[in-house]
Protein backbone atom coordinates (compact mmCIF):
# COMPACT_ATOMS: atom_id res chain seq x y z
CA UNK A 1 0.00 0.00 0.00
CA UNK A 2 0.95 3.45 -0.08
CA UNK A 3 3.82 4.96 1.66
CA UNK A 4 3.06 8.52 3.67
CA UNK A 5 3.85 10.68 6.95
CA UNK A 6 1.50 9.18 10.10
CA UNK A 7 0.12 12.23 11.87
CA UNK A 8 -1.47 11.06 14.71
CA UNK A 9 -4.25 12.50 16.64
CA UNK A 10 -3.28 12.78 20.44
CA UNK A 11 -5.53 10.37 22.46
CA UNK A 12 -4.74 12.41 25.43
CA UNK A 13 -7.72 14.95 24.58
CA UNK A 14 -10.03 12.77 26.29
CA UNK A 15 -10.13 11.74 29.80
CA UNK A 16 -11.19 7.41 29.97
CA UNK A 17 -11.67 6.87 33.15
CA UNK A 18 -11.13 3.34 34.56
CA UNK A 19 -14.62 2.64 35.14
CA UNK A 20 -17.90 3.77 34.25
CA UNK A 21 -21.18 3.52 36.37
CA UNK A 22 -24.90 3.50 34.61
CA UNK A 23 -26.72 6.80 34.13
CA UNK A 24 -29.84 6.71 35.77
CA UNK A 25 -31.86 10.02 36.78
CA UNK A 26 -28.89 12.40 36.25
CA UNK A 27 -26.49 10.51 38.24
CA UNK A 28 -23.73 7.71 37.13
CA UNK A 29 -24.54 4.25 39.54
CA UNK A 30 -22.72 1.23 39.73
CA UNK A 31 -24.32 -1.24 38.50
CA UNK A 32 -24.37 -5.19 39.52
CA UNK A 33 -21.13 -6.30 37.60
CA UNK A 34 -19.38 -4.82 34.57
CA UNK A 35 -17.68 -5.68 31.41
CA UNK A 36 -14.24 -4.42 29.28
CA UNK A 37 -14.59 -2.69 26.42
CA UNK A 38 -11.43 -2.81 24.21
CA UNK A 39 -9.99 -0.47 21.37
CA UNK A 40 -10.25 -2.65 18.15
CA UNK A 41 -7.16 -1.24 16.83
CA UNK A 42 -4.88 -2.96 20.04
CA UNK A 43 -7.04 -4.85 21.63
CA UNK A 44 -6.25 -2.92 24.96
CA UNK A 45 -8.63 -2.46 27.63
CA UNK A 46 -10.03 1.10 27.63
CA UNK A 47 -11.93 0.47 30.33
CA UNK A 48 -14.88 -1.38 32.82
CA UNK A 49 -18.43 -0.56 32.17
CA UNK A 50 -21.27 -1.65 34.44
CA UNK A 51 -23.63 -4.10 33.49
CA UNK A 52 -27.59 -2.76 34.04
CA UNK A 53 -29.30 -6.07 35.14
CA UNK A 54 -33.34 -5.79 35.17
CA UNK A 55 -33.53 -4.09 38.51
CA UNK A 56 -31.24 -1.66 37.20
CA UNK A 57 -33.46 -1.38 34.01
CA UNK A 58 -36.39 -0.53 35.90
CA UNK A 59 -34.64 1.64 37.88
CA UNK A 60 -33.92 3.77 34.67
CA UNK A 61 -37.54 3.11 33.57
CA UNK A 62 -38.72 4.55 36.53
CA UNK A 63 -36.40 7.97 36.43
CA UNK A 64 -37.91 8.14 33.07
CA UNK A 65 -41.34 7.91 33.67
CA UNK A 66 -41.06 10.27 36.05
CA UNK A 67 -39.28 12.98 34.37
CA UNK A 68 -41.90 12.57 31.24
CA UNK A 69 -44.49 14.43 33.70
CA UNK A 70 -42.21 17.68 33.87
CA UNK A 71 -40.59 17.16 30.46
CA UNK A 72 -43.52 16.71 28.36
CA UNK A 73 -45.19 19.79 30.04
CA UNK A 74 -42.59 21.41 29.62
CA UNK A 75 -43.44 24.47 26.45
CA UNK A 76 -41.95 23.03 23.33
CA UNK A 77 -39.78 26.07 23.69
CA UNK A 78 -37.77 25.25 26.64
CA UNK A 79 -37.11 21.81 25.58
CA UNK A 80 -35.47 23.29 22.66
CA UNK A 81 -33.42 25.37 24.77
CA UNK A 82 -31.89 21.83 26.29
CA UNK A 83 -31.66 20.37 22.65
CA UNK A 84 -29.88 23.67 21.41
CA UNK A 85 -27.71 23.82 24.25
CA UNK A 86 -26.95 19.86 23.67
CA UNK A 87 -26.07 20.26 20.54
CA UNK A 88 -23.64 23.49 20.81
CA UNK A 89 -21.49 21.62 23.85
CA UNK A 90 -21.26 18.28 21.08
CA UNK A 91 -19.70 20.77 19.15
CA UNK A 92 -17.42 22.65 21.82
CA UNK A 93 -16.68 18.52 22.90
CA UNK A 94 -16.08 17.70 19.28
CA UNK A 95 -12.46 16.35 19.60
CA UNK A 96 -12.92 14.40 22.65
CA UNK A 97 -16.15 12.65 21.37
CA UNK A 98 -14.74 11.66 17.53
CA UNK A 99 -11.20 10.62 19.72
CA UNK A 100 -13.26 8.87 21.82
CA UNK A 101 -15.32 7.24 19.30
CA UNK A 102 -12.73 5.76 17.29
CA UNK A 103 -11.01 4.78 20.08
CA UNK A 104 -13.81 2.38 21.62
CA UNK A 105 -14.99 1.59 17.75
CA UNK A 106 -11.37 1.71 15.67
CA UNK A 107 -13.04 3.65 12.83
CA UNK A 108 -10.67 6.67 11.22
CA UNK A 109 -10.55 9.95 13.06
CA UNK A 110 -11.05 11.23 9.50
CA UNK A 111 -14.70 9.75 9.35
CA UNK A 112 -15.59 10.30 13.33
CA UNK A 113 -13.91 13.81 13.09
CA UNK A 114 -15.81 14.99 9.82
CA UNK A 115 -18.49 12.81 9.39
CA UNK A 116 -20.32 10.98 12.80
CA UNK A 117 -19.72 14.10 15.56
CA UNK A 118 -20.70 16.97 12.84
CA UNK A 119 -24.04 14.95 12.07
CA UNK A 120 -24.25 14.06 15.18
CA UNK A 121 -24.75 18.13 16.47
CA UNK A 122 -26.56 18.58 13.35
CA UNK A 123 -29.58 16.32 14.66
CA UNK A 124 -29.66 17.53 17.69
CA UNK A 125 -29.88 21.04 16.30
CA UNK A 126 -32.15 19.87 13.50
CA UNK A 127 -34.68 18.39 16.15
CA UNK A 128 -34.23 21.31 18.45
CA UNK A 129 -35.98 23.54 15.84
CA UNK A 130 -39.07 21.14 15.87
CA UNK A 131 -39.50 21.31 19.51
CA UNK A 132 -41.43 24.23 19.85
CA UNK A 133 -43.10 23.66 16.03
CA UNK A 134 -45.29 20.25 16.09
CA UNK A 135 -48.50 21.06 16.02
CA UNK A 136 -47.45 23.63 13.49
CA UNK A 137 -45.92 20.63 11.12
CA UNK A 138 -50.03 19.28 11.68
CA UNK A 139 -48.30 16.23 14.26
CA UNK A 140 -50.53 17.95 17.36
CA UNK A 141 -47.69 17.26 20.75
CA UNK A 142 -49.04 14.28 22.07
CA UNK A 143 -45.58 12.59 23.22
CA UNK A 144 -45.89 8.49 23.59
CA UNK A 145 -44.06 8.17 26.75
CA UNK A 146 -40.82 6.32 27.67
CA UNK A 147 -38.74 5.91 24.78
CA UNK A 148 -36.50 2.27 24.88
CA UNK A 149 -33.53 2.47 22.41
CA UNK A 150 -31.71 -0.01 21.51
CA UNK A 151 -28.40 0.30 19.32
CA UNK A 152 -25.44 -1.09 17.55
CA UNK A 153 -22.11 0.09 17.54
CA UNK A 154 -21.41 1.14 14.45
CA UNK A 155 -22.02 4.48 14.77
CA UNK A 156 -22.41 4.75 18.31
CA UNK A 157 -22.86 8.84 18.39
CA UNK A 158 -25.25 9.00 15.51
CA UNK A 159 -27.30 6.15 16.15
CA UNK A 160 -27.85 7.54 19.49
CA UNK A 161 -28.67 11.11 17.83
CA UNK A 162 -30.84 9.76 15.59
CA UNK A 163 -32.86 7.92 18.93
CA UNK A 164 -32.85 10.70 21.31
CA UNK A 165 -33.06 13.98 19.34
CA UNK A 166 -36.32 13.58 17.87
CA UNK A 167 -37.46 11.56 21.08
CA UNK A 168 -36.78 14.18 22.88
CA UNK A 169 -37.91 17.01 20.93
CA UNK A 170 -41.59 15.61 21.13
CA UNK A 171 -41.74 15.15 25.14
CA UNK A 172 -40.85 11.92 25.48
CA UNK A 173 -37.94 10.56 27.92
CA UNK A 174 -35.48 8.39 27.12
CA UNK A 175 -33.75 4.79 28.22
CA UNK A 176 -31.02 3.99 26.01
CA UNK A 177 -28.62 1.10 25.42
CA UNK A 178 -25.80 1.21 23.85
CA UNK A 179 -23.82 -1.67 22.17
CA UNK A 180 -21.41 -3.73 24.30
CA UNK A 181 -18.58 -2.92 22.15
CA UNK A 182 -18.74 0.72 22.12
CA UNK A 183 -20.26 1.78 25.38
CA UNK A 184 -18.13 4.94 26.22
CA UNK A 185 -19.32 7.49 23.66
CA UNK A 186 -22.98 7.32 25.40
CA UNK A 187 -21.26 7.72 28.71
CA UNK A 188 -19.91 11.19 27.77
CA UNK A 189 -23.08 11.77 26.15
CA UNK A 190 -24.48 11.32 29.28
CA UNK A 191 -22.19 13.86 31.34
CA UNK A 192 -22.91 16.00 28.14
CA UNK A 193 -27.11 16.11 29.49
CA UNK A 194 -25.67 16.74 32.89
CA UNK A 195 -23.36 19.83 31.61
CA UNK A 196 -26.75 20.96 29.56
CA UNK A 197 -28.75 20.55 32.79
CA UNK A 198 -31.21 18.13 31.37
CA UNK A 199 -33.73 17.19 33.61
CA UNK A 200 -33.11 13.99 35.85
CA UNK A 201 -34.42 11.20 33.83
CA UNK A 202 -34.75 12.65 30.94
CA UNK A 203 -31.87 10.68 29.86
CA UNK A 204 -30.74 7.40 30.76
CA UNK A 205 -28.07 5.29 29.85
CA UNK A 206 -28.05 1.52 30.33
CA UNK A 207 -24.75 -0.40 29.80
CA UNK A 208 -24.33 -4.08 28.88
CA UNK A 209 -25.50 -6.95 26.61
CA UNK A 210 -28.32 -8.08 24.94
CA UNK A 211 -29.82 -9.17 27.92
CA UNK A 212 -30.16 -5.56 29.14
CA UNK A 213 -31.08 -4.79 25.74
CA UNK A 214 -34.10 -7.29 25.92
CA UNK A 215 -35.29 -6.02 29.89
CA UNK A 216 -35.24 -2.28 28.14
CA UNK A 217 -37.81 -3.53 25.25
CA UNK A 218 -39.87 -5.94 27.54
CA UNK A 219 -40.45 -3.19 30.31
CA UNK A 220 -43.89 -2.91 31.01
CA UNK A 221 -43.88 0.86 31.38
CA UNK A 222 -41.73 1.29 28.10
CA UNK A 223 -44.41 3.01 25.61
CA UNK A 224 -42.08 3.05 22.34
CA UNK A 225 -39.19 0.89 21.51
CA UNK A 226 -36.77 1.75 18.63
CA UNK A 227 -34.08 -0.49 17.37
CA UNK A 228 -31.12 -0.61 15.38
CA UNK A 229 -29.25 -4.11 14.68
CA UNK A 230 -29.10 -7.32 13.02
CA UNK A 231 -32.85 -8.80 11.53
CA UNK A 232 -32.87 -11.71 14.06
CA UNK A 233 -32.37 -9.10 16.82
CA UNK A 234 -34.94 -7.16 14.84
CA UNK A 235 -37.12 -9.98 14.92
CA UNK A 236 -37.05 -11.09 18.62
CA UNK A 237 -38.06 -8.09 19.23
CA UNK A 238 -41.17 -7.39 17.49
CA UNK A 239 -42.49 -11.01 19.17
CA UNK A 240 -41.76 -9.38 22.02
CA UNK A 241 -43.52 -6.02 21.28
CA UNK A 242 -46.54 -7.87 19.57
CA UNK A 243 -49.35 -8.08 21.74
CA UNK A 244 -48.45 -5.17 23.65
CA UNK A 245 -49.35 -1.21 23.11
CA UNK A 246 -45.89 -0.16 23.15
CA UNK A 247 -44.96 1.23 19.14
CA UNK A 248 -41.95 -0.05 17.43
CA UNK A 249 -39.29 1.10 14.86
CA UNK A 250 -36.80 -1.28 13.33
CA UNK A 251 -33.81 -0.37 11.57
CA UNK A 252 -32.31 -3.82 10.10
CA UNK A 253 -29.84 -5.06 7.76
CA UNK A 254 -29.53 -4.27 4.31
CA UNK A 255 -27.55 -5.72 1.04
CA UNK A 256 -27.74 -2.60 -1.06
CA UNK A 257 -26.72 -2.63 -5.01
CA UNK A 258 -24.59 0.35 -5.97
CA UNK A 259 -25.76 0.60 -10.12
CA UNK A 260 -22.92 1.64 -12.75
CA UNK A 261 -24.45 2.14 -16.20
CA UNK A 262 -22.10 2.37 -18.80
CA UNK A 263 -22.41 6.09 -19.54
CA UNK A 264 -21.37 7.00 -16.06
CA UNK A 265 -18.93 9.36 -14.99
CA UNK A 266 -16.42 6.07 -14.16
CA UNK A 267 -13.98 7.98 -11.70
CA UNK A 268 -16.85 9.46 -10.11
CA UNK A 269 -18.45 5.98 -10.04
CA UNK A 270 -15.24 4.58 -8.24
CA UNK A 271 -14.73 7.02 -5.37
CA UNK A 272 -18.66 6.70 -4.98
CA UNK A 273 -18.15 2.54 -4.78
CA UNK A 274 -15.37 3.23 -2.41
CA UNK A 275 -17.22 5.28 -0.14
CA UNK A 276 -19.78 3.16 -0.48
CA UNK A 277 -18.62 -0.11 0.61
CA UNK A 278 -15.23 0.93 2.67
CA UNK A 279 -15.79 3.81 4.69
CA UNK A 280 -16.34 2.67 8.23
CA UNK A 281 -15.10 -0.42 7.23
CA UNK A 282 -18.04 -1.45 5.61
CA UNK A 283 -20.12 -1.75 9.00
CA UNK A 284 -22.69 -0.31 7.61
CA UNK A 285 -26.06 -1.02 7.45
CA UNK A 286 -26.98 0.68 3.88
CA UNK A 287 -23.44 -0.02 2.81
CA UNK A 288 -23.11 -0.74 -1.54
CA UNK A 289 -22.28 -4.27 -0.63
CA UNK A 290 -23.46 -5.57 -4.09
CA UNK A 291 -21.55 -3.51 -7.04
CA UNK A 292 -24.04 -4.18 -10.21
CA UNK A 293 -21.95 -2.95 -13.46
CA UNK A 294 -23.10 -2.83 -17.00
CA UNK A 295 -21.14 -5.48 -18.85
CA UNK A 296 -19.61 -3.21 -21.32
CA UNK A 297 -17.31 -0.94 -18.87
CA UNK A 298 -16.93 -4.20 -16.32
CA UNK A 299 -13.12 -4.08 -17.34
CA UNK A 300 -12.61 -0.42 -17.25
CA UNK A 301 -14.65 0.22 -13.48
CA UNK A 302 -12.69 -2.82 -12.55
CA UNK A 303 -9.01 -1.70 -13.11
CA UNK A 304 -9.62 2.09 -12.08
CA UNK A 305 -11.01 0.37 -8.92
CA UNK A 306 -8.30 -1.90 -8.16
CA UNK A 307 -5.71 0.99 -8.71
CA UNK A 308 -7.93 2.96 -6.13
CA UNK A 309 -7.91 0.29 -3.71
CA UNK A 310 -4.23 0.00 -3.52
CA UNK A 311 -4.18 4.02 -2.67
CA UNK A 312 -6.35 3.26 0.57
CA UNK A 313 -4.54 3.28 3.80
CA UNK A 314 -5.08 0.90 6.51
CA UNK A 315 -4.21 1.43 9.99
CA UNK A 316 -4.00 3.25 13.43
CA UNK A 317 -7.54 4.93 13.29
CA UNK A 318 -6.06 7.73 15.25
CA UNK A 319 -4.11 8.67 12.41
CA UNK A 320 -5.37 11.89 10.34
CA UNK A 321 -4.33 10.04 7.03
CA UNK A 322 -5.88 6.58 7.41
CA UNK A 323 -8.82 5.35 5.16
CA UNK A 324 -9.37 2.22 6.51
CA UNK A 325 -9.63 1.44 10.45
CA UNK A 326 -10.17 -1.76 12.68
CA UNK A 327 -12.55 -4.05 12.37
CA UNK A 328 -15.02 -3.34 15.43
CA UNK A 329 -14.77 -6.73 17.62
CA UNK A 330 -13.67 -10.19 17.02
CA UNK A 331 -16.97 -11.27 16.08
CA UNK A 332 -17.49 -9.04 13.70
CA UNK A 333 -14.08 -10.04 12.24
CA UNK A 334 -14.90 -13.81 12.82
CA UNK A 335 -18.04 -13.68 10.68
CA UNK A 336 -16.22 -11.73 7.63
CA UNK A 337 -13.44 -14.24 7.48
CA UNK A 338 -16.07 -16.61 7.35
CA UNK A 339 -18.67 -15.52 4.61
CA UNK A 340 -15.48 -14.84 2.83
CA UNK A 341 -13.83 -17.94 2.76
CA UNK A 342 -17.00 -18.99 2.03
CA UNK A 343 -17.27 -16.84 -1.11
CA UNK A 344 -13.84 -18.41 -2.29
CA UNK A 345 -15.22 -22.46 -1.56
CA UNK A 346 -18.54 -21.17 -3.88
CA UNK A 347 -16.31 -19.79 -6.77
CA UNK A 348 -16.10 -16.36 -7.09
CA UNK A 349 -12.57 -14.84 -7.24
CA UNK A 350 -11.20 -12.81 -4.57
CA UNK A 351 -8.82 -9.83 -4.57
CA UNK A 352 -7.23 -7.21 -2.50
CA UNK A 353 -4.15 -5.02 -2.73
CA UNK A 354 -1.12 -5.59 -0.97
CA UNK A 355 -1.50 -4.78 2.44
CA UNK A 356 0.12 -5.35 5.67
CA UNK A 357 -2.08 -5.89 8.66
CA UNK A 358 -1.10 -4.72 12.01
CA UNK A 359 -0.45 -7.43 14.15
CA UNK A 360 -2.74 -6.73 17.06
CA UNK A 361 -6.30 -5.94 16.87
CA UNK A 362 -8.82 -6.85 14.23
CA UNK A 363 -8.29 -6.12 10.93
CA UNK A 364 -9.70 -6.87 7.21
CA UNK A 365 -8.13 -6.06 4.15
CA UNK A 366 -10.44 -4.71 1.81
CA UNK A 367 -12.01 -7.19 -0.53
CA UNK A 368 -13.49 -7.09 -3.80
CA UNK A 369 -15.34 -10.59 -5.22
CA UNK A 370 -15.95 -10.97 -9.05
CA UNK A 371 -17.47 -13.36 -11.15
CA UNK A 372 -20.27 -13.10 -7.92
CA UNK A 373 -24.20 -15.45 -9.01
CA UNK A 374 -26.74 -14.13 -7.56
CA UNK A 375 -27.12 -17.74 -5.60
CA UNK A 376 -23.67 -17.47 -3.60
CA UNK A 377 -23.72 -16.13 0.17
CA UNK A 378 -21.88 -13.21 -0.81
CA UNK A 379 -24.37 -11.76 -2.72
CA UNK A 380 -26.97 -12.55 -0.28
CA UNK A 381 -26.17 -12.05 2.94
CA UNK A 382 -25.25 -9.31 4.76
CA UNK A 383 -21.30 -9.48 5.46
CA UNK A 384 -21.17 -6.04 7.56
CA UNK A 385 -17.40 -5.29 6.18
CA UNK A 386 -15.26 -4.26 3.52
CA UNK A 387 -16.13 -6.58 0.93
CA UNK A 388 -17.52 -5.70 -2.42
CA UNK A 389 -19.78 -8.28 -4.81
CA UNK A 390 -19.15 -7.24 -8.45
CA UNK A 391 -22.18 -8.49 -10.95
CA UNK A 392 -23.14 -7.33 -13.79
CA UNK A 393 -26.09 -6.42 -16.06
CA UNK A 394 -26.63 -6.08 -19.78
CA UNK A 395 -30.56 -4.21 -19.43
CA UNK A 396 -31.72 -1.40 -16.95
CA UNK A 397 -34.68 -3.58 -16.19
CA UNK A 398 -31.81 -6.64 -15.27
CA UNK A 399 -30.35 -4.11 -13.32
CA UNK A 400 -33.90 -3.84 -11.17
CA UNK A 401 -34.07 -7.58 -11.30
CA UNK A 402 -31.19 -7.96 -9.91
CA UNK A 403 -31.01 -4.89 -7.18
CA UNK A 404 -33.96 -6.24 -6.04
CA UNK A 405 -33.28 -9.76 -5.50
CA UNK A 406 -32.91 -9.77 -2.06
CA UNK A 407 -35.04 -9.80 1.47
CA UNK A 408 -33.42 -6.29 2.41
CA UNK A 409 -34.63 -3.51 0.57
CA UNK A 410 -32.15 -0.49 2.61
CA UNK A 411 -30.70 1.62 0.07
CA UNK A 412 -29.29 1.62 -3.53
CA UNK A 413 -27.20 3.79 -5.91
CA UNK A 414 -27.54 4.72 -9.54
CA UNK A 415 -24.92 6.16 -11.37
CA UNK A 416 -25.59 7.09 -14.49
CA UNK A 417 -25.44 10.74 -16.98
CA UNK A 418 -29.27 10.10 -17.93
CA UNK A 419 -31.58 12.21 -15.76
CA UNK A 420 -34.35 10.29 -16.80
CA UNK A 421 -33.47 6.48 -16.28
CA UNK A 422 -32.32 7.80 -12.70
CA UNK A 423 -36.10 8.33 -12.27
CA UNK A 424 -36.95 5.54 -13.84
CA UNK A 425 -34.59 3.70 -11.47
CA UNK A 426 -35.95 5.09 -8.64
CA UNK A 427 -39.09 4.22 -9.13
CA UNK A 428 -38.39 0.51 -9.54
CA UNK A 429 -36.43 0.06 -6.80
CA UNK A 430 -37.40 -1.29 -3.85
CA UNK A 431 -35.05 0.98 -1.37
CA UNK A 432 -35.62 2.98 1.66
CA UNK A 433 -32.89 5.22 -0.26
CA UNK A 434 -32.08 5.84 -3.74
CA UNK A 435 -28.59 7.82 -3.92
CA UNK A 436 -27.82 8.84 -7.52
CA UNK A 437 -24.55 10.06 -8.26
CA UNK A 438 -23.15 9.44 -5.03
CA UNK A 439 -23.82 7.28 -2.14
CA UNK A 440 -23.84 7.21 1.81
CA UNK A 441 -24.75 10.85 2.18
CA UNK A 442 -26.94 11.65 5.31
CA UNK A 443 -28.69 14.70 6.47
CA UNK A 444 -31.10 15.47 9.26
CA UNK A 445 -33.41 16.33 7.15
CA UNK A 446 -34.10 13.35 5.06
CA UNK A 447 -36.17 10.12 6.21
CA UNK A 448 -34.15 6.99 6.24
CA UNK A 449 -35.49 3.80 6.94
CA UNK A 450 -35.80 0.59 4.31
CA UNK A 451 -38.36 -2.05 2.74
CA UNK A 452 -38.73 -5.70 3.32
CA UNK A 453 -36.25 -7.01 6.20
CA UNK A 454 -34.57 -4.26 6.57
CA UNK A 455 -37.03 -2.78 9.00
CA UNK A 456 -39.80 -0.67 9.03
CA UNK A 457 -40.56 3.28 10.49
CA UNK A 458 -38.26 6.28 9.21
CA UNK A 459 -35.89 8.00 11.42
CA UNK A 460 -34.89 11.70 10.21
CA UNK A 461 -36.54 14.32 8.62
CA UNK A 462 -40.44 15.49 9.56
CA UNK A 463 -41.43 11.74 9.32
CA UNK A 464 -39.14 10.92 11.99
CA UNK A 465 -41.21 13.02 14.44
CA UNK A 466 -44.20 10.54 13.60
CA UNK A 467 -42.40 7.57 15.48
CA UNK A 468 -42.40 9.53 18.69
CA UNK A 469 -45.61 10.91 18.51
CA UNK A 470 -49.65 10.08 18.65
CA UNK A 471 -50.82 11.36 15.92
O1 LIG B 1 -26.00 -7.21 16.23
P1 LIG B 1 -27.12 -7.26 17.36
P2 LIG B 1 -24.49 -7.78 16.29
C1 LIG B 1 -25.89 -6.79 11.52
C2 LIG B 1 -24.59 -7.04 10.81
C3 LIG B 1 -23.77 -7.72 11.85
C4 LIG B 1 -24.82 -8.54 12.56
C5 LIG B 1 -24.49 -8.95 13.96
O2 LIG B 1 -24.82 -7.90 9.73
O3 LIG B 1 -22.78 -8.52 11.29
O4 LIG B 1 -25.94 -7.70 12.58
O5 LIG B 1 -24.12 -7.84 14.75
C6 LIG B 1 -28.55 -5.56 21.31
N1 LIG B 1 -32.92 -7.82 22.83
N2 LIG B 1 -25.97 -5.44 12.07
O6 LIG B 1 -24.47 -9.13 16.85
O7 LIG B 1 -26.95 -8.47 18.21
C7 LIG B 1 -27.06 -5.58 21.38
O8 LIG B 1 -26.61 -5.61 22.72
C8 LIG B 1 -32.60 -6.52 22.80
C9 LIG B 1 -26.64 -4.46 11.25
O9 LIG B 1 -23.68 -6.76 16.97
O10 LIG B 1 -28.40 -7.04 16.67
C10 LIG B 1 -26.72 -4.28 20.63
O11 LIG B 1 -26.92 -3.17 21.49
N3 LIG B 1 -31.40 -6.09 22.38
C11 LIG B 1 -26.92 -3.23 11.97
C12 LIG B 1 -27.77 -4.24 19.53
O12 LIG B 1 -28.83 -5.10 19.99
C13 LIG B 1 -30.48 -6.99 21.98
C14 LIG B 1 -26.00 -2.79 13.02
C15 LIG B 1 -27.29 -4.73 18.16
O13 LIG B 1 -26.74 -6.02 18.30
C16 LIG B 1 -30.77 -8.37 22.00
C17 LIG B 1 -25.42 -3.88 13.77
C18 LIG B 1 -32.05 -8.78 22.44
N4 LIG B 1 -32.42 -10.05 22.46
C19 LIG B 1 -25.39 -5.13 13.26
N5 LIG B 1 -29.68 -9.03 21.53
C20 LIG B 1 -27.54 -2.10 11.24
N6 LIG B 1 -28.81 -2.18 10.90
O14 LIG B 1 -26.92 -1.07 11.05
C21 LIG B 1 -28.75 -8.10 21.23
N7 LIG B 1 -29.22 -6.86 21.50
Amino acid sequence: MFEYAPAPESRDVVDIKPSYGLFINGEFVPGSSSFKTVNPATEEVLAEVAVASSDDVDRAVQAARKAFGVWSSMPGAERAKYLFRIARIIQERARELAVLESLDNGKPIRESRDVDVPLVAAHFFYYAGWADKLAYAGFGDRPLGVAGQVIPWNFPLLMLAWKIAPALACGNTVVLKPAETTPLTALLFAEICQQADLPPGVVNIVTGAGETGAAVVAHPDVNKVAFTGSTEVGRIIARTVAGTSKKLTLELGGKAANIVFEDAAIDQAVEGIVNGIFFNQGHVCCAGSRLLVQESVQDQLLDSLRRRLSTLRLGDPLDKNTDIGAINSADQLARIRQLSDLGEQEGASRWSPACELPEKGFWFPPTIFTGVAQSHSIAREEIFGPVLSVLTFRTPAEAVEKANNTPYGLSAGVWTEKGSRILWMADRLRAGVVWANTFNKFDPTSPFGGYKESGYGREGGLAGLEAYLDV
